[in-house]
């Protein structure tokens, strides 16, 4: 029985879509489950509609029936609360526009390369949503004065022996204003692949606190001690060398987001005429902070220039950008952004290293080419050069297609990692099997391509 089939049995009331969101215009980093990017030339408005916004979900999207649905709300609390969509439409209702990127948008970059999804620019966007305040339903339930942590959980469930996706919101975070439990996004009902029919939003922190399909919020004097909170969304200490393996000891959660921009326009390589003036155009965010200014280099970092902030703004969301260059010379320019926040927190050249790869948030760069045909670049090898693993095919594809294997780019030694977190979380691979397996995915998957575009 297919993997999908197994865990629909597990909780009434719901079923598992093959991929709930049909979409050409999305870049397909997983399909199975739902990993989808929006390409930076979408990225040209201040909301992000929600046919465009990317989709970050670990585990097969449930397709939740809004009758039987309620959201329980339970643990330290004195009274217990179960609510219908109904119940929590009838409660005043707040809207916030907010920016959700997730901690992994970026991932692409890092080098040496490490395991997840291979994110590059687009897995960030913003909406206009409209639901209750956590606080609200916390305070409904009284909450205890105890309490430090709110647990969040939603309908989906790890496949195979993969640990559930439920996250830890601290109460201060929790009882924030704009701090939302959200039914709507951009004036529509929540799309299935967002969190249909409830989901939160946690404003100017990384995406994975804002939890789809919700169901069940516990409040705690602890942590929770799951996967999703002990070992994931984790960011070390203290700055670590570059591939180094860092313990869990040496890690806190990651929260509020970093200052950071990207340029949405011109695309990469983008060609031009000569004589006429360019307008670079992009976005920049900072977390729980607020952009202060974003400046462009057209000359690789040499000098820069203030790019105009657009006027559309809200606390927790990101700025619009543009600079019009007015005399590009004819030949290629790298073009650069790099935005600063009211912290006084500035984009680095490159971004700290760590193992799982998040918070990319270097300044970001372009090729331009003006007057001129775009220079012919080595062209990468194609994703999966051909040949086959009976293996992969028979152990490693029951709980998401190849894509999320074939767009890594590890070593050995990075395979070996991967293969043992699999095998921890249910894949069928015997002792002996692990060196041919490791053997095929290396040879199918070189380590030494630059990420897909
Ligand atoms: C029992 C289910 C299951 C099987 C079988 C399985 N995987 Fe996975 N795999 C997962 C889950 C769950 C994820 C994480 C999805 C997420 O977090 O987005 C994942 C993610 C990945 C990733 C992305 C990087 C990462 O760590 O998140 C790679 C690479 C991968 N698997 C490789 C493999 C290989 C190679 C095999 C065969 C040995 C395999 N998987 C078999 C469940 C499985
Ligand atoms: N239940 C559940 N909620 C989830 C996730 C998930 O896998 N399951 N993914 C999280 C992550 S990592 C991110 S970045 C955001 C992405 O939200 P989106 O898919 O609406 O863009 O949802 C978060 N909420
Ligand atoms: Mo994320």
């Amino acid at each position: 029985m297919a993997p999908g089939f197994a865990a629909a049995a597990l909780l009434p009331g719901a079923s598992f879509a093959q991929r709930a969101l049909s979409t050409d215009r999305l870049i397909i980093r997983s399909g199975r489950p739902e990993d989808l990017e929006t390409p930076v030339h979408l990225l040209n408005s201040w909301i992000t509609p929600n046919d465009v916004f990317f989709v970050r979900s670990h585990f097969f999207t449930p397709i939740v029936d809004a009758a039987p649905w309620r959201l329980q709300v339970d643990g330290n609390v004195e009274s217990v609360l179960i609510l219908t969509l109904d119940d929590i439409r009838r409660m005043p209702s707040t809207t916030v526009t907010a920016t959700l990127e997730c901690a992994g948008n970026g991932r692409a970059f890092f080098e040496p390369p490490v395991p997840g999804v291979q994110w590059r620019k687009g897995a960030v966007g913003t909406a206009t949503w409209t639901g209750v305040r956590l606080a609200d339903v916390l305070q409904r339930a009284r909450v205890t004065a105890s309490t430090r942590y709110i647990w969040l959980d939603g309908a989906d469930t790890g496949v195979g022996a993969a640990p559930d996706f439920i996250r830890s919101l601290p109460i201060e975070k929790a009882m924030q204003r704009e701090t939302l439990l959200a039914y709507e996004m951009n004036g529509e009902p929540l799309p299935v692949s967002h969190g249909f029919p409830l989901r939160a939003i946690v404003p100017g922190w990384e995406g994975a606190y804002s939890v789809k399909w919700l169901t069940h919020l516990q409040a705690s004097t602890r942590d929770h001690d799951g996967a999703f909170v002990q070992a994931g969304y984790r960011y070390p200490r203290k700055p670590v060398a570059a591939g180094a393996l860092v313990a869990v000891a040496d890690t806190v959660p990651l929260r509020d987001m970093p200052v950071k921009s990207i340029i949405t326009a011109p695309g990469p390589d983008a060609v031009f005429p000569a004589g006429a003036p360019l307008t670079v155009a992009g976005f920049a965010w900072a977390g729980e902070a607020e952009i202060a200014r974003v400046e462009v280099s057209t000359d690789g970092g040499g000098t820069w220039q203030p790019a105009q902030l657009g006027r559309d703004r809200a606390r927790y969301a990101w700025r619009q950008f543009a600079y019009v260059w007015r005399t590009p010379a004819a030949g290629s320019h790298r073009v650069l952004s790099r935005a600063t926040d009211t912290r006084g927190m500035t984009q680095p050249a490159t971004a700290a290293w760590n193992p799982a790869g998040y918070v990319w948030n270097a300044v970001d760069a372009v090729a331009v080419h003006v007057g001129t045909a775009v220079p012919p670049r080595a062209v990468d090898p194609p994703i999966a050069p051909g040949g086959d693993s009976a293996l992969l095919t028979s152990r490693c594809l029951s709980c998401h297609d190849v894509e999320l294997i074939a767009q890594q780019r590890l070593d050995a030694a990075g395979w070996g990692r991967e293969v043992d977190k699999m095998i921890g979380w249910g894949a069928p691979v015997t002792g002996g099997e692990r060196e041919r397996l490791i053997a095929d995915l290396v040879r199918l998957f070189p380590a030494h391509r630059s990420a897909a575009p």
